[in-house]
Formats: C-alpha cells, sequence, structure tokens
C-alpha cells in the first residue's frame, strides 16, 4: 500500500477518529483545528483512542492548528460541523495542489456546494459514514460504534483514485465501499437523521425512547415523507428499498445513542439543524413543495438553540 499524505480539517472526534485510524495503518496524517488544547495534547502525548471493545491505544498524528504548517497533500478529509465549512473551506489554500482529492463526510445537505467556493469540482468527493466517536477530554476519544463508510466520486465515476482512498480507509480498519450514487447516498442518511436528531434534541430522549412513542413515530414518518418528496422532485434517487422500513431500522440499533443533536443541545452549542431539516425545507421551497413538519421541527430545534445561548 502506498502511504498517503492526509490532512484532516476539523478534528473534533471524527475527524481525529478518521486521522487517528489511518496514522495508525502508516499514512503521514496531519490534524487541524482550532481547538488548540486538543491540539497541543496530541502533538505532546499523542492521541488516545479508547476502541468499541474498551481497549486503548495511542497514535502519533501530527496535531497543528495553524494550516500553513501542514503543505499539499494527498487527501483532505473535511470533517468540520457543517456552519464552519465556508470557514473551513477558505482556510484549505496550502494543503492543495491539483491532485489532491478533498473528501466531505460532513453530514446533510450543501457543504459541497460552499466547498466548490475555494475547491475545483473535480477534485471533490462526498460520502457519509455510519462510525461513530466522542470526545472525551483533549486529546482522548471515544470509538463509540463502527458503521459502513461510503463514499464517491460526485460524477459517479468509478475512479483510480476512489478505489485508492477505499482501500487506505478499509485498510486502517474503516470499512468503506464505492458508490457510483453519492447524491442518493447522502440523502438516504439525511432521512435518518431529519426522522431521529430533531425530535431525539427536543424530547430530550435516546434515539430507541422514540419508538416507544407513538406519536413520535408518526412524526418521524411524516418527516420522512416530506424529505422523500423533495428528494423525488430534486431527481434524487435514494438507493433504499423501503426508506422508512430503513430510519426504523437505524433507530432500534442506534437505540441506546444520545443523537449528535441531543448532545449539541444538552452542551449549548449551535446543531446541524440548518443543514439537515432545514435544508430540506429549503430544497422543498425552491422546488414548490411544502414541508410543514420539517419546518416545525428546524423551528423548535432552533428555539432550543436560543434558549442555550441564554443559559
Ligand atoms: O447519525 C446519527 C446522529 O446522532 O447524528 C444517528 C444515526 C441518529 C445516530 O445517533
Amino acid at each position: 500500500m502506498q502511504a498517503l499524505k492526509v490532512g484532516v480539517v476539523g478534528a473534533g472526534a471524527m475527524g481525529s477518529l478518521f486521522g487517528g485510524h489511518l496514522s495508525a495503518a502508516g499514512h503521514e496524517v496531519w490534524l487541524v483545528d482550532i481547538w488548540a488544547e486538543h491540539m497541543d495534547t496530541i502533538a505532546r502525548l499523542g492521541l488516545q483512542i479508547v476502541e468499541p471493545s474498551g481497549d486503548e491505544r495511542v497514535v502519533r498524528p501530527r496535531a497543528v492548528t495553524d494550516p500553513q504548517l501542514v503543505g499539499p497533500c494527498d487527501i483532505v478529509l473535511v470533517f468540520v460541523k457543517s456552519y464552519h465549512t465556508k470557514h473551513a473551506a477558505a482556510s484549505l489554500a496550502p494543503l492543495l495542489v491539483p491532485s489532491t482529492v478533498v473528501l466531505t463526510l460532513q453530514n446533510g445537505l450543501g457543504n459541497i456546494d460552499v466547498l466548490t467556493e475555494k475547491v475545483p469540482r473535480n477534485q471533490l468527493m462526498a460520502g457519509i459514514t455510519g462510525q461513530g466517536a466522542n470526545i472525551l477530554e483533549p486529546g482522548r476519544i471515544h470509538h463509540a460504534g463502527s458503521g459502513e463508510t461510503v463514499i464517491g466520486e460526485l460524477d459517479g465515476a468509478v475512479t483510480e483514485r476512489l478505489q485508492r482512498l477505499v482501500d487506505a480507509f478499509t485498510g486502517a480498519g474503516l470499512p468503506t465501499s464505492a458508490t457510483t450514487n453519492v447524491q442518493g447516498v447522502v440523502w438516504a442518511k439525511l432521512l435518518v437523521n431529519i426522522a431521529i436528531n430533531p425530535l431525539t434534541a427536543i424530547l430530550r430522549v435516546r434515539n430507541g425512547r422514540l419508538l416507544e412513542i407513538p406519536e413520535a413515530v408518526e412524526i418521524m414518518r411524516e418527516a420522512v415523507q416530506e424529505g422523500l418528496a423533495v428528494a423525488s422532485r430534486a431527481g434524487v434517487n435514494v438507493p433504499l428499498a423501503v426508506p422508512w422500513a430503513h430510519v426504523l431500522d437505524v433507530a432500534v440499533r442506534t437505540a441506546a445513542n444520545r443523537s449528535s443533536m441531543l448532545q449539541d443541545v444538552d452542551r449549548g452549542r449551535r446543531t446541524e439543524i440548518d443543514v439537515l431539516s432545514g435544508a430540506v425545507v429549503g430544497e422543498g421551497s425552491r422546488l414548490g413543495l411544502e414541508t410543514p413538519v420539517n419546518l416545525t421541527l428546524a423551528r423548535l430545534v432552533r428555539c432550543l438553540e436560543q434558549l442555550g445561548q441564554q443559559r
């Protein structure tokens, strides 16, 4: 395997997880994040990863706050929260040469469009990941759960560079497959997130608890129906045989999770509602479709964000 130089822009829990695994597999990894304490701790002591089995290991990616220090990369993974994508995109220049691939595995809709303002479209790839991770303390993360990562070229081509990335991730213990329909894959994940994330945050419950409340299940189902109508009007082919069954299945499999949005609200932090339910509303209105359930869920989460800031 050819060792790659990998820049990870946004090295919170997920960025650190991918960077940490790739570094352990022998790639040259540079984590870049504005969180100085996390970067300094990793630079001094290494990154501690607590694996799902409870095993702990220390890996040694480079960790910096200044992207200027990194230099040109083979791959740049973008893992910032979606509301920081614009800022992250503006900081990418020192990491890029024409052969660099920039891969976003961020949640929701719209990240690709923001990145294309600064990165040529033919250098971009996108995808989703079912991996889960949390920060335990600066320099230490918990790999909470393993799931498949799916990545693809924006034009659906199956290229050599795509296969190289699939092999690098899979070889680093992050099982990954290639798709020719990355837009559909991103929408499939979006449908799960618009069903589970806002309601868990509003009701302050774990994912599985939603399924025990018939009224909550009804709201989830309506949110997904609206999302599917928008996807279909947008010409997106969502690669799920029965989307609602998939959403229920994810809720069952992640029953014990506190969704990322619930965690954000609990900490009084901004959420990714704008690229999830908010994006369905925006895309719907652009295409002449009303999405009242997603609109109400988005508004309620924005209320929670404002209440959190006043605490
Ligand atoms: O992706 C998730 C999230 O929390 O953001 C789900 C699938 C809902 C798992 O918790």
